[in-house]
């Protein structure tokens, strides 16, 4: 996808990567329909909330990460697989 995020973080960093909890909240706080599941929809959403360059792209690799039961969307057994996904990527706080 052309971005190289090892030569993005590696320096001095002013800005702090979100932890683990923070990202779980952001992706709590993505479940518009509050019905507990991460639709592709609302993935779509917290990537972009992240700071994702193409927040379709990284919905699709997240779901496709996390979504041990390949329903189509992220429950909450699941949710801490996309955390870990999404943590790894390295989102800073903006
Ligand atoms: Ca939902
Ligand atoms: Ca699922």
């Amino acid at each position: 996808m052309g971005v190289d995020v090892k030569n993005m973080s590696k320096k001095e960093l002013p800005v702090s990567r979100l932890t683990e909890e923070q990202l779980r909240s952001i992706f709590m706080e993505s479940d518009i329909n509050k019905d507990g599941l991460l639709s592709k929809k609302e993935l779509k959403q917290a990537f972009s909330r992240l700071g994702a360059l193409i927040p379709a792209f990284r919905a699709y690799r997240g779901l496709h990460h996390a979504d041990a039961n390949h329903d189509g969307v992220v429950d909450k057994d699941e949710l801490d697989d996309l955390i870990k996904y999404a943590y790894r990527l390295g989102y800073k706080v903006t």
